[in-house]
């Protein structure tokens, strides 16, 4: 039997035994194509961004390994990502930041403008993948000692306004070109290393800060705002401005869209528990869905519990029309695509896993209060021929099948990618 062959063949089989537990497996399909995942530009390169100045990551985030072959200019990155694009089914979002933007010459972050992203737009077209956005609040002397939009000086404050300011106008920019909502995301690593006198007075300089970036109303089809929320971060252990709590009541009060970033709470808090709660307040949330260890240390997304978790949500809740599913990971000690299409083809596994599952069924026993029945059947579903379902599903999209993407990822590395040298690692 041929290799294709065996796909289809244990693709049947799995179809008549999900639809033993009453699951048709053509529709969880055919939910799962129309899921554009928003994969995140920064893992290939480290979040260094071209404005110039690579190997000065600081402001709260930290990146760790040398492995060769970080994309140097936007259009490695491009051709990096079409590659992982390749080894993933579906299609989905490019996670965009400001700091990627094509620089000719200096353009300070507060100057920025459409222009500098138009070779993007024009990608995004020719490709068919839409664009999300991000302002970078971090990676500039303006932010060197911890403090953006929070800042207790006016001017630095202003100066992050007026960046939150033209960020938005590029994500409007971004939608009307693709003719969909170009999500726009704000975290600003604002906090202390120490105590804090005043954890009041940052607070309030953040929203009003955050009020002015948002003071002009832009229409809903082309952006949303979105404001991402922390609880600790490198150089902020003690206070992070723009906690869990204040970006609710921010999202809640102003109408904005909330991200949850699986890596921002304490280690045994999860996010999956705060989708159903925070989406009776707040119209839609973005998700960054990440995997800490031991802190919010960006690792790879992996098969995990809590990815699981995150996918049965959405699912159970049927909110898949309100999440936004992004990642968000950098790790530049392994090769950067296959750390793409690791991260991006789990986090789509779990959800086809999430849809397969017989909720409808499983709900009924908790109605009924059969609670031995509720967990047997959860329990039953890991087991259940996902992987069958998972390898017909690659292949009927042109993505390869098990871990033959990884030849792909080594046959890019040999050609391309090993080849490039650093000035960063090398100095
Ligand atoms: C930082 C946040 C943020 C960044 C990216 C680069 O803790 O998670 O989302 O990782 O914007
Ligand atoms: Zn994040």
């Amino acid at each position: 039997m041929s290799n294709s062959s065996q796909v289809r063949a244990a693709f049947e089989l799995a179809t008549e035994q999900y639809a033993s537990q009453g699951v048709d497996v053509t529709t969880a399909l055919e939910r799962l194509s129309r899921v554009a995942i928003s994969v995140h530009c920064w893992q290939g390169d480290d979040v260094a961004g071209f404005e110039g100045q690579a190997g000065t990551l600081g402001d709260g985030l930290a990146v760790t390994g040398n492995y060769p072959g970080r994309a140097r200019t936007a259009s490695e990155l491009r051709s990096d990502l079409e590659i992982a694009y390749s080894l993933i089914p579906g299609k989905h979002r490019l996670n965009l930041h400001a700091i990627y933007g094509e620089f000719a010459g200096p353009v300070d972050r507060d100057e920025i403008g459409v222009e500098q992203f138009q070779g993007w737009i024009d990608w995004s077209r020719d490709r068919n993948i839409d664009l999300d956005f991000n302002p970078s609040y971090f990676s500039h002397s303006k932010a060197s000692d911890g403090f953006t939009l929070a800042h207790a000086d006016a001017g630095i404050r202003q100066f992050w306004i007026d960046h939150g300011i033209a960020c938005r106008k590029i994500a409007a920019a971004m939608g009307a070109a693709q003719g969909n909502a170009c999500v726009n995301n704000f975290w600003v690593p604002d906090g202390y290393k120490d105590t804090p006198a005043s954890r009041k007075a940052p607070r309030e300089r953040l929203a009003n800060s955050l009020d002015a970036i948002f003071a002009e109303q832009l229409p809903r089809h082309q952006t949303l705002d979105a404001v991402e929320c922390k609880l600790f971060g490198i150089g902020s252990e003690s206070y992070v401005v723009g906690s869990h709590e204040f970006y609710l009541g921010y999202a809640i009060s102003r109408n904005k869209v909330l991200c949850l970033d699986a890596g921002h709470f304490h280690p045994t808090e999860v996010i999956s528990d705060k989708i159903s709660s925070a989406l009776m307040y707040v119209p839609e949330l973005l998700l960054h869905v990440s995997r800490g260890v031991r802190w919010d240390s960006d690792h790879v997304v992996t098969y995990s519990d809590e990815l699981q978790s995150i996918m049965q949500e959405i699912v159970r809740g049927e909110f898949l029309d309100r999440v936004h599913i992004g990642l968000d990971f950098f790790d530049a000690s392994i090769n950067r695509v296959a750390a793409w299409a690791i991260g991006t083809r789990n986090a789509l596994k779990a959800l086809l896993a999430a849809l397969l599952e017989p909720t409808e069924t499983l709900r009924r026993f908790e109605r009924e209060g059969d609670l031995t029945a509720r967990l047997a059947l959860m329990e039953e579903q890991k087991t259940m021929p996902l992987g069958a379902v998972w390898n017909h599903y690659c292949e009927s999209s042109g993505a390869p099948v098990g871990a033959e993407w990884l030849e792909k990822v080594r046959q890019y590395e040999n050609d391309v990618t090993a080849s490039r040298c650093d000035a960063s690692v090398m100095a």
